[in-house]
């Protein structure tokens, strides 16, 4: 076949998912804020379905890894749901079940020649930790998180080379904190920011941990996973552009800048200052932030973010949002996916790529998450049993074909991840839309790869496509 976007013979092709998406319920002893709020209000995830059995891989993994392994995935990133693994949260005790199943996990990988990259929080805070403390508005659970972190490191890091903090912090704070899609489902600009620092504190401090820990001794590496959506203007218009530059801070530099450079960037700091929502912190947690830099950095790229100049003031008489400093844009004949509402615009892979090499010292970075996720796919099953998802290829090779052009002009980019290897629970959309190389029935369990699988398979094997 011939090649015409090749990549190096080590890029990593993989897919990521995450334990409270694939596990199930099974077995565990805490429940996180998401266990919490579909036993108290199921009504509000998609079709009444919660992460109880999801995709069962709490007792399918042995061959769920064959099958992942099957369709040529050199890499794949889950996460270790700290209700699984602590017994208790505050004495550090571990719970056996919760170690053994972790231990078979990562073995099963190694075992099959996939490499796994853990991740130790994918919105999965246990609900105790909220209920008793307010969860991430308080820095005594960024110190429970380290315990965590460092049980993880201790009992895996023989085995995990590679590791990420946090999945996606932003989410968190936009979620839970300002537009009620997570639980405790709150409006409330302060606290909001208050919780996008104490996440940058509490990856610092991880960060720390590990880099004290043996596992980076024995060449272990550390980084964040941050969903990052490029802020492009309306217009050249300079109000747009202080709309976008605004929103490009607040939404994607204010992970980024801490994680990568060690500091908030100073637009944010000033402005949330002036707005009096400016978090509470001490000189010596910004020199943790400081001196507990990311080795590497995961990017999950969904969608772009447009934005435009304030066209009315905003009203601050329901406390203070980011729209304060912009508005958002829907650009007429923008591309869409229809099922989950997001925009598709390729070119931004390589806008990131470029912005990672010029603006963020050309750190190691991989594309972490990336996909389309499509309701009703069972339409598309063929005779031979499979799905026919051509427009999953298509959308996987124009941005592929964007980031190959980042990485010839010289982004030091060493992967690619697919959200995911296997269809998978989606927090309110449940089962909704579907991303998966591999299909999963969910009536009867079964399996069965998806044309995408196969043609992934093809470029893991050729470096290319
Ligand atoms: C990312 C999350 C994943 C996954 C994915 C798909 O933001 O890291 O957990 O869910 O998005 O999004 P959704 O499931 O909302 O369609």
């Amino acid at each position: 076949m011939a090649v015409q976007y090749r990549f190096k013979e080590d890029f990593w092709w993989g897919a990521a998912t995450s334990g409270p998406q694939s596990e199930g319920r099974f077995h565990k002893a805490h429940r996180s804020v998401f266990d919490y709020w579909y036993d108290t209000e199921p009504e509000a995830f998609f079709q009444g379905v919660g992460p109880n059995t999801a995709s069962n891989f709490y007792n399918d993994y042995k061959q769920d890894i064959a099958k992942m392994k099957e369709i040529g995935l050199n890499s794949v990133r889950t996460s270790i749901q700290w209700t699984r693994l602590m017994k208790d949260f505050e004495e550090g005790t571990t719970d056996e079940d919760g170690v053994r199943f972790y231990n078979a996990v990562i073995d099963e990988f190694l075992r099959q020649g996939i490499r796994p990259i853990i991740n130790l929080h994918h919105f999965d805070l246990p609900v105790e930790l909220y209920q008793k403390y307010g969860g991430w508005e308080s820095k005594k659970v960024v110190d429970l998180f380290v315990l965590f972190a460092q049980k993880c490191f201790e009992l895996f890091g023989d085995r995990v080379k590679d590791w990420v903090t946090f999945n996606e912090p932003m989410v968190v704070v936009e979620g839970e904190y300002l537009y009620q899609f997570h639980y405790p489902k709150l409006v409330d600009g302060r606290k909001a920011c208050q919780v996008l620092y104490n996440l940058n504190l509490a990856s610092a401090k991880a960060i720390r941990a590990f880099h004290e820990s043996r596992c980076a001794a024995e060449g272990g590496r550390i980084g964040i996973v941050l969903n990052l959506t490029p802020a492009y203007p309306r217009s050249e218009d300079s109000a747009d552009r202080a709309a976008a530059a605004f929103a490009e801070d607040f939404k994607n530099n204010s992970f980024l800048y801490p994680a990568v450079k060690g500091f908030f960037p100073e637009t944010i700091v000033e402005t949330l200052r002036q707005d009096g929502v400016l978090w509470s912190s001490t000189p010596e947690e910004l020199k943790i932030i400081a001196e507990n830099t990311i080795d590497f950095l995961g990017v999950n790229y969904y969608q772009p973010f447009r934005a435009k100049a304030k066209e009315e003031p905003f009203d601050e008489s329901h406390g203070w949002l980011p729209e304060k400093h912009f508005d958002v844009y829907e650009m007429p004949g923008r591309r869409m996916n229809p099922y989950r509402g997001w925009e598709i615009y390729p070119k931004a892979i390589y806008d990131i790529a470029i912005n990672v090499r010029d603006n963020l010292g050309n750190i190691p970075w991989y594309i972490s998450e990336n996909g389309m996720g499509v309701e009703g796919e069972e339409k598309y099953r063929n005779a031979q049993g499979y799905i026919e998802d051509d427009y999953r290829i298509d959308f996987f090779k124009e941005h592929l074909s964007w980031l190959h052009k980042g990485i010839e002009e010289g982004s030091n980019c060493f992967g690619f991840h697919a959200w995911t290897p296997i269809d998978c629970w989606s927090w309110m959309n449940a089962y909704k839309n579907r991303y998966g190389f591999i299909a999963l029935d969910l009536a009867t369990q079964e399996k069965t790869i998806k044309k995408s699988g196969y043609w992934i398979r093809e470029v893991a094997r050729n470096h290319g496509f």
